[in-house]
């Protein structure tokens, strides 16, 4: 009977997280929509009038740009979006980072598809950066069962990137786990035919929410808390994996031109794989789901454990960390620190996470693990886990109280804040944060331009006429 019971809560708690999540998607999906089509019906009724205005308003505009900061010489900023996240063009004129990018001159914000994993991602950014096609590498791509090359970037976005002209990241979510993969590929030359890169390429890396040490979500959305690779056989990862393989099967151009879920490198359209090769898929005999190269497995605290074994933080490069929480302790119970200024899409799962334990049957993931380490959370990721990388061993770390404390920065340290918001607080929706999204912004890119630097190498441009 009790059994019957927990077998029924525990499909209502399906059912509702994925009508929650699907109607979010919607909701994102359709006001995307709106927007383009507002926009193009706007240009299409008022095209006269837009002209006359441009006309007028383009000659006083040019002289009120800056004239002593050629945006051409700053390094550029490069803004990393996570899990189901998407970049410039993607979605129409709807901004991941919340037009966070309008902010400073140079800021670039790739699209590195919203479901690959870490390591594809990390491969993807390089050539967008640099140019040309995307090597994914060979003995990686072999053991996935995809191609080995990838989109093909003709021109790099910041083809000059190199040591003397590195280059600032801010990643959030799964992005920050990005840039650090990518940072370590460049310190181990990894990449065929640029035999000169190193970890010095990577001038600064800010982590909004980062995921450094895996989070319990990943276990609550239905990975396997045994090996945190394999899915269970019913959950909300199912559901979304059937959805992707249909999604990427159809191959509807323009739907993916739209919105990408990054496994153009699996071939699973239709006219590649045939109804045989679906089939497959959704047996999970091939494509990413089966070679266990995509997201979620490199979210779990043992996905996490892996990347982070390879993973350093280096001498010359600055690190800044926002670790977002929205949980607090009453009489020693962890319990959401409110009702209405956490999203609805992150409400159950914020609860649950405060309640995770880990199953008696399974072994800890790490020695010394403790389920009260991992109750504060955002909604997605533990705050545990944001603040800097721990596992296997803890990087150098220190934590910010009043950013006047922390000047001269250095390099080499993880300095982190704990900010009281919840996992997507700071994007999409830039109504949500109010003030709070212009003081982070708008803090990280001056630290960027004017506070982060390397003393002996031209990474700034002259400051002097300020
Ligand atoms: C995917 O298709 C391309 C050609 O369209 C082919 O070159 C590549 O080898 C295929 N990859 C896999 C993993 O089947
Ligand atoms: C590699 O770096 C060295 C010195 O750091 C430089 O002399 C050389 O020209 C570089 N090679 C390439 C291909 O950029
Ligand atoms: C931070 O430190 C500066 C100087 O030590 C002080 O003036 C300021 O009030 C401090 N700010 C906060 C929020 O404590
Ligand atoms: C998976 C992982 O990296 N876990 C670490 C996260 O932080 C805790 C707290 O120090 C570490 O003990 C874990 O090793």
């Amino acid at each position: 009977m009790i059994r019957w019971w927990i077998s029924a809560l525990q499909l209502t708690e399906l059912f509702v997280s994925s009508i929650v999540h699907l109607l979010y998607g919607f909701y994102i999906f359709s006001s995307a929509v709106a927007g383009d089509l507002s926009q193009v019906l706007n240009e299409y009724f008022f095209k006269p009038n837009v002209n006359v205005i441009e006309v007028k308003q383009e000659p006083p505009y040019v002289p009120t740009a800056k004239p002593t900061i050629d945006a051409n010489t700053l390094p550029p900023i490069v803004l990393v979006h996570g899990i189901f996240g998407f970049g410039k063009g993607k979605l129409g004129g709807l901004s991941y980072f919340a037009g966070a990018e309008k902010k400073d001159e140079r800021v670039l914000v790739p699209d590195l598809g919203s479901l690959t994993s870490i390591y594809d991602r990390a491969r993807e950014l390089f050539y967008y950066l640099k140019g040309g096609k995307v090597d994914y590498g060979e003995e990686h791509s072999k053991a996935c069962g995809h191609s080995q090359f990838g989109w093909l970037y003709e021109q790099g976005h910041y083809p000059e990137w190199d040591e003397d002209h590195p280059i600032h990241f801010v990643g959030h979510s799964a992005g920050a786990q990005v840039v650090r993969v990518l940072q370590q590929m460049l310190a181990d030359k990894a990449f065929k035919g640029y035999e000169n890169t190193s970890e010095n390429w990577v001038l600064s890396i800010t982590s909004l929410s980062g995921a450094f040490n895996g989070t319990t979500r990943t276990y609550l959305d239905g990975m396997q808390p045994e090996d945190g690779r394999t899915m269970k056989p019913i959950c909300l990862l199912q559901l979304c994996r059937i959805g992707v393989i249909i999604y990427d099967w159809l191959d509807i151009v323009w739907l993916k031109d739209y919105y990408n879920f990054g496994f153009d490198h699996f071939n699973m359209s239709w006219k590649k794989m045939g109804i045989r090769g679906l089939l497959d898929c959704l047996m999970g005999n091939t494509g990413p789901f089966a070679s266990g190269d995509w997201i979620l497995p490199d979210l779990t605290i043992q996905g996490s454990l892996q990347l982070n074994c390879h993973l350093q933080t280096f001498p010359n490069t600055y690190y800044f960390s926002y670790a977002t929480k929205r949980t607090r302790k009453i009489m020693g119970i962890t319990v959401p620190s409110s009702i209405f200024g956490i999203h609805p899409l992150l409400f159950i799962r914020v609860l649950q996470m405060t309640q995770w334990r880990q199953p008696p049957d399974v072994p800890p993931p790490y020695k010394g693990y403790r389920d009260k380490d991992w109750w504060d959370n955002d909604g997605a990721l533990n705050t545990i886990s944001m603040t800097h990388p721990r596992l296997p061993i803890e990087h150098p770390s220190c934590y910010v109280v009043n950013d006047s404390d922390c000047q001269p920065l250095q390099p080499g340290i993880w300095y982190y804040k704990i900010v009281e918001a919840d996992h997507i607080f700071f994007i999409v929706n830039r109504e949500r944060a109010g003030v709070q999204f212009d003081l982070i912004y708008d803090s990280i890119f001056e630290r960027c331009r004017k506070h982060v630097y390397r003393k002996n190498l031209p990474t700034l441009p002259d400051q002097s006429h300020h």
